[in-house]
């Protein structure tokens, strides 16, 4: 049998705080945001494999990730060469409500998930601001969420995660792996085509 792994200090999940109102308010304004600037998949840094998750960002930092470059953020689409639309106000609005941190975030990547997309165990360390949370915001179908300490190899929790959800990753928490095992289709109609859309605000750079 297995045990499961604690909570770390500093995860704070906030179940429904979007009601079906705010999430579909919210749900439009990302539909905006995808006209303006599609959907890529992403590719591993030397495997060139891409990434089932569909992606794009808003904000002044977008992050990204291809064979050659490896992970990085990016002020440009890598597509259509242009800057990233600005972060929707009602995600911004969550961020200040829940952050319990004195700037705005730079990065709203938004993660599209169809069908079989899932998300492998990794940390998020590609930001210098580490100091800052990271707070990510559920939309659609419900997801199987894998959390597990700071080490890779130790044990792990599954939760599932619903529309409306709001997680806030700090402290500890911050350099948590985590990854999404699957979604669950056809669990909401929020989302048109289907499917899930995560929105993951980040403070990239150390503010002077
Ligand atoms: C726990 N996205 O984009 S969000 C990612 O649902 C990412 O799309 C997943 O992991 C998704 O990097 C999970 C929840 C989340 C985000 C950041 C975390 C959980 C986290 C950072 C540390 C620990
Ligand atoms: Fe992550």
């Amino acid at each position: 049998m297995t045990v499961a792994a604690a909570l770390p200090e500093g995860f704070r999940l906030y179940s429904g705080l979007l009601d079906r109102p705010a999430q579909q308010g919210l749900a439009n304004a990302v539909q905006d945001l995808l006209a303006r600037a599609p959907v890529y998949h992403a590719t591993m840094p030397k495997s060139g494999r891409p990434m089932s998750v569909a992606m794009t960002n808003a904000g002044r930092l977008g992050w990204y990730s291809d064979r050659a470059g490896g992970y990085r953020y990016v002020e440009r689409h890598p597509q259509t060469g242009r800057p990233w639309p600005a972060i929707p106000a009602a995600a911004l609005a969550v961020w200040r409500q829940v952050a319990g941190y004195p700037h705005d975030p730079e990065c709203c990547l938004v993660n599209l998930y169809r069908d079989a997309a899932k998300m492998g165990l990794h940390q998020d360390r590609d930001e210098a601001a580490l100091d800052a949370p990271v707070v990510s915001i559920s939309l659609g179908d419900d997801a199987l969420f894998r959390l597990g300490g700071t080490s890779r190899g130790g044990a792990t929790r599954s939760l599932k995660l619903a529309s409306g959800d709001v997680l806030v990753l700090g402290g500890a928490a911050r350099l948590a792996y985590h990854g999404i095992d699957r979604i669950l289709p056809g669990s909401s109609r929020l989302i048109a085509g289907g499917g899930r859309i995560n929105l993951t605000l980040r403070r990239v750079t150390q503010p002077h």
